[in-house]
């Protein structure tokens, strides 16, 4: 007998019907930037016969070179999600301030953060790539949208999610029950779930973080890795393995899948700033999946779901994954800070 094939559009509606927790517009919401993602997979896989590779010669509000793939996902995931009537307005890493759904469209209740294309060093190299995603809820009481409603910490999310261009082109969505996973059918052109209920192992051999930067890294991550790289003879008594896809995506997806921990921390090079990392549409998206999955994610001080942003596009420090490894290195982080 062959097995029952379960779409995404299935796993909605069904999630739907039994928990009552995904409404209506929540639902097109997803859907939406589902179909998006397949677009911009179409033109990933196309690569230089799709002349989408290289710089687009401009920069976004970071001082970063964008991508021709950066730009070309972000206007796909405005053009499918402005007029359908589920949101209220957009932000992502490569515009500088939010983006109102126009006038000519209807107004949602809901608000879509993202990073259309992560990893974006990647690219040209032929290396997995993703598109981060996180939903908040515009706030009531008021007409209209500004910057200000999109400054809520990342325990409001209403859904989260990252698709994945890789060997596979793979969405992992949560809406606060769990995590699943959902594999790209060329064939049929839609998601099929892969993938229910995904449990992070709270133990870990496995570490992800750009070892180059260890000179400039704070004294309690260089203690944590210090103490990995010992190895077997070393405090933790175990041989430790290392990953660094420098795509978070990849990075993330590999922990969803087996366990690990992944950093990216404060370090001196910038010292004003938090982190690398974008906490509105990169670390809280991830943040919610991990936890959902049964890992952990702190700044090394606090629960980043329950960082209160200041800004739009604010940086922060990021380890998540393997539930274990996350609280002995914001341990250490607290030691220190004592
Ligand atoms: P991007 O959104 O511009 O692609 O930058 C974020 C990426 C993450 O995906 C990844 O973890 C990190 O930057 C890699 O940084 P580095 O090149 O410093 O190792
Ligand atoms: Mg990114």
């Amino acid at each position: 007998m062959t097995q029952k094939r379960v779409s995404l559009t299935q796993y909605l509606v069904e999630q739907q019907r039994m928990h009552g927790h995904i409404p209506g517009q929540l639902r097109l919401l997803i859907e939406v930037v589902a179909r998006a993602c397949k677009r911009i997979a179409i033109s990933v896989n196309k690569g230089a016969l799709g002349d989408v590779l290289g710089t687009a010669g401009t920069e976004n509000v970071q001082g970063e070179v964008q991508k021709k793939l950066d730009v070309i996902a972000n206007e796909v995931l405005i053009e499918a999600n402005e007029w359908g009537g589920h949101l209220a307005a957009m932000a992502s890493e490569e515009m500088d301030g939010i983006y109102v759904v126009p006038n000519r469209f209807p107004q949602g209740e809901y608000m879509l953060l993202f990073d259309p294309l992560d990893g974006s060093s990647n690219i040209d190299v032929n290396v997995s790539i993703g598109t981060i995603f996180s939903v908040l809820k515009k706030p009531e009481g008021h007409t209209g949208v500004s910057e200000e409603d999109f400054l809520q910490p990342g325990s409001q999310q209403a859904a989260a999610g990252y698709c994945i261009y890789g060997p596979q082109t793979t969405l992992v969505l949560t809406v606060g029950d769990g995590v699943a996973m959902f594999t790209l059918d060329r064939e049929q052109g839609s998601f099929v779930l892969v993938q229910d209920d995904v449990r992070i192992p709270a133990d870990t051999k496995e570490f992800a973080i750009n070892m180059s930067n260890m000179r400039h890294w704070a004294p309690p991550v260089r203690r944590y890795i210090d103490e990995c790289l010992a190895g077997k003879e070393g405090p933790r008594g175990k041989d430790f393995n290392m990953r660094w896809v420098a795509s978070m995506v990849a990075d993330v997806h590999r922990i969803l899948t087996r366990g690990g921990i992944f950093m990216y921390p404060w370090d001196q090079r910038e010292p004003d700033k938090p982190g690398k990392l974008r906490l509105l549409y990169e670390a809280n998206p991830m943040s919610f999946l991990v936890e959902q999955a049964g890992g952990a994610a702190t700044n090394g001080q606090q629960r980043i779901l329950d960082v209160k942003p200041g800004k739009l596009h604010e940086r922060v420090s990021v380890i998540l994954g393997s539930k274990n490894e996350v609280e002995r290195v914001t341990a250490y982080h607290q030691e220190a800070a004592r």
